[in-house]
């Protein structure tokens, strides 16, 4: 596969609500949108990065920079059979996998699209429907989350997660676990907790969750896997998560007991496989995260979730709860908590040109010389 041109592109798409979490407030996502050309074909990717390093470190200006003056440089022009020889070129750069994944991701559609098949057949899946459950932000009151709760489990989501702090954890969620007493439940803490913390997450154990998700630093494993051996709730990792080579320290420390795959934390679909494997073999189940992903990454997450270590429902939630209008032209929408994997060859969505358009705010096209 030639890659012949690319077309990297920041758009700007408000959310539906205002998304809160312990590290801060999310109204928009800043979305690097790539697109891939070769032998005829596109391949799409959509970054995970923000205009902060509130999540992790990268950044839309530092994927951006990344991509715009180092990866895509080193690739266009070339010829490169399968994604193992795209992950080479990408290997000698250090860290930055969110960069990464916005390139590797795109390759991998356009190589899907080169076989003529599904992504999700060609990484190897074994279903076509994803299990889902919904992220919820903190809200205003105890109230408000209850009727929250409630409205996404009568649309039929599998699980509901709720975001915590200190201060916004235990009383919540017991409100909530007394309204659903069989609802099942988790908590992302997303790194706002210390092991000093101990005393008030132990009290969580009481309710019954699922997991609770990366309750301590965001590039920890040694203090979580300290934590989880006094915790009775399992410890899933999701910020901690950045390679294969971490999940192998993890596993290794018993650092968590469930693991939250995102391939844009992870550098891509090559590394994911990798983290599968590991996990697979270690009896660690895994579930799809989210980034309140546009059309495009919400595809690639959908095709991925098809593997069979996924055993626990992603937050991958319907496009029409973040998003008046979309970026792809096929509607992702859950039904009784299932979301079908889009279907024909690559990711099996198509960019809406007309309203890509109205929300870029910047864009630049490369070709090979
Ligand atoms: O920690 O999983 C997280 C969104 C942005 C950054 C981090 C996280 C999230 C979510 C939202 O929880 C999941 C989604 O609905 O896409
Ligand atoms: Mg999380």
């Amino acid at each position: 596969m030639r890659i012949e041109a690319a077309e990297l592109r920041i758009l700007e798409l408000p959310l539906k609500f205002r998304f809160e979490t312990s590290f801060g407030v999310q109204t928009k996502r800043t979305i690097l949108l790539l697109r891939l050309f070769g032998e005829g074909l596109e391949g799409l990717g959509e970054g995970v990065t923000e205009r902060l390093p509130l999540y992790r470190e990268e950044t839309v200006a530092s994927a951006r920079y990344l991509l715009e003056e180092v990866f895509l440089p080193q690739i266009l022009g070339r010829d490169l059979p399968n994604p193992e020889a795209l992950g080479q070129a990408l290997n000698p750069f250090r860290g930055n996998p969110m960069a990464k994944a916005v390139l590797e991701m795109a390759f991998w559609d356009l190589f899907a699209k080169s076989l003529g098949k599904p992504l999700w057949q060609v990484l190897g899946g074994v279903r076509e429907r994803v299990e889902v459950g919904v992220s919820l932000g903190i809200q205003p009151s105890i109230a408000e989350t209850l009727k929250a709760v409630e409205k996404h489990l009568a649309q039929g989501y599998r699980r509901i997660k709720l975001k915590i702090k200190p201060g916004w954890d235990h009383e919540v969620l017991k409100a909530v676990r007394q309204a659903f007493p069989e609802a099942t439940l988790t908590a992302d803490a997303n790194s706002a907790y210390r092991l000093a913390d101990f005393p008030r997450l132990r009290r969580l154990d009481e309710l019954f969750l699922d997991y609770i998700e990366q309750p301590l630093g965001y590039d920890d494993l040694l203090d979580h896997a300290k934590l989880g051996r006094e915790l009775a709730t399992p410890i899933c990792l999701d910020e901690s998560l950045t390679s294969a080579e971490k999940a192998r320290q993890a596993i290794e420390l018993g650092s968590g007991r469930v693991f939250n795959i995102k391939p844009a934390r992870l550098g891509g679909h090559g590394e994911s496989l990798k983290v599968h494997a590991l996990a697979q073999s270690a009896g660690i189940p895994l579930w799809m995260g989210g980034m309140l992903e546009a059309g495009v990454g919400r595809a690639h997450n959908l095709h991925l979730a098809t593997l069979p270590a996924f055993t626990k429902p992603g937050d991958v939630s319907s496009s029409s709860r973040y998003w008046e209008e979309d970026i792809v032209e096929e509607a992702l929408e859950a039904e009784e908590g299932l979301m079908p994997v889009p279907e024909g060859p690559g990711i099996g969505v198509h960019l809406k040109l007309p309203a890509v358009e109205r929300i870029t705010l910047w864009q630049r096209y490369m070709s090979a010389s």
